[in-house]
């Protein structure tokens, strides 16, 4: 008897270890951004999803805060096939073409806006993005954009010659059209940026202001509410046409949930962080009436500046968008 059940075992055992074998496919996934961001922890939950719903066929290991490939190159490891998926921040490819520069200042500068802004956009994006053998899986904005000092700052003379941290082109244009003098960095570099005075000043979110422990190394946040740039999950079009029809399935239906929670996660996140910003002894403020208006300004000329360099098919997206 003791013979007979460990013959079945051995079988069974033998039958799951080579249909898992046969049946599964590993990818590999680099992020930007730490494993405490909301956009990684959506991530995850967006890999944990599609392993179970293809019952494991489909594996995605996630690389963060750019341990596998650094940020600038996640799109080209993804359009090569080094990596199979990845994550990037949309802005990020704005030299390549204007339509994928989401961060244009106050063009759509609240979530309902970004949402509609990135429906209007999301077919001629995803039509770049295919002729570059890149699938685009889903998008979830960052909460929306404001302005980090390390001492007050009033009005924009107050940013003229500030060592400013950017992290994309609009964030650079700023630092040029206000005076300061911009530094690339990316979020994992931050604290160190702060720390060693290669940086007083930055755009971004809440979220990111949070993640970052900024409290260690600045003193105030100007809620601008700017822009929400958008991240997007690229995936590798022969990676993905190689999938059996029952797991591109499962793959799309997972991505369409992470873009769903992905989006309530960061308004929830925005919330949470702005208190946390706040808690900590940032001194969280409205933007003065003076440094506002400035601003405003600059996204005049920016939003000028992006209609020029998106030409028609710019103008097809802001028609749409102003529906
Ligand atoms: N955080 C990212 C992009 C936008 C944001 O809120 C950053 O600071 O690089």
């Amino acid at each position: 008897m003791k013979t007979y059940w460990n013959g079945v075992a051995l079988a069974a055992a033998l039958m799951l270890s080579t249909g898992a074998v046969q049946a599964q496919t590993k990818w590999n996934m680099p992020t930007p951004y730490p494993d405490a961001n909301f956009h990684t922890q959506n991530a995850m939950k967006f890999v944990a999803e599609v392993k179970e719903k293809t019952g494991g066929a489909l594996d995605i290991s996630i690389h963060s805060a750019g341990s596998l490939i650094k940020h600038p190159e996640i799109k080209n490891a993804v359009r090569s096939g080094q990596a199979q998926i990845g994550e990037i921040l949309l802005s990020l490819l704005a030299n390549e073409n204007a339509l994928f520069d989401d961060a244009v200042p106050f063009l759509a500068n609240s979530y309902d806006s970004a949402w509609k802004l990135y429906q209007a956009s999301k077919k001629p994006i995803s039509d770049l993005f295919a002729k570059q053998n890149l699938v685009l899986l889903y998008a979830v904005t960052w909460p929306p954009q404001g302005l980090y000092g390390s001492k007050e700052i009033k009005t924009i003379d107050d940013m003229k010659g500030l060592k400013f941290r950017a992290y994309n082109t609009a964030t650079e244009r700023i630092a040029q059209l206000s005076g300061a003098i911009p530094t690339q960095i990316e979020v994992p570099d931050i604290p160190q940026a702060f720390s060693t005075g290669r940086v007083e000043a930055m755009i971004t979110s809440s979220s990111t202001g949070a993640n970052s422990k900024a409290w260690d190394f600045l003193k105030y946040y100007y809620d601008m509410q700017a822009w929400l740039p958008k991240n997007v999950v690229l995936v590798n079009k022969d990676a993905f046409d190689a999938l059996d029809a029952k797991t591109r399935a499962a793959l799309l239906e997972a991505a369409a949930a992470a873009e769903k929670r992905g989006w309530e996660m960061s308004k929830a996140e925005n919330a949470m962080q702005m208190k946390a910003l706040a808690d900590n002894g940032i001194k969280v403020e409205k933007p003065s009436d003076a440094l506002a208006a400035s601003f405003r300004k600059m996204g005049e000329t920016m939003t000028q500046e992006w209609t020029k360099k998106a030409g028609a098919e710019g103008q097809k997206v802001i028609d749409a968008f102003r529906k």
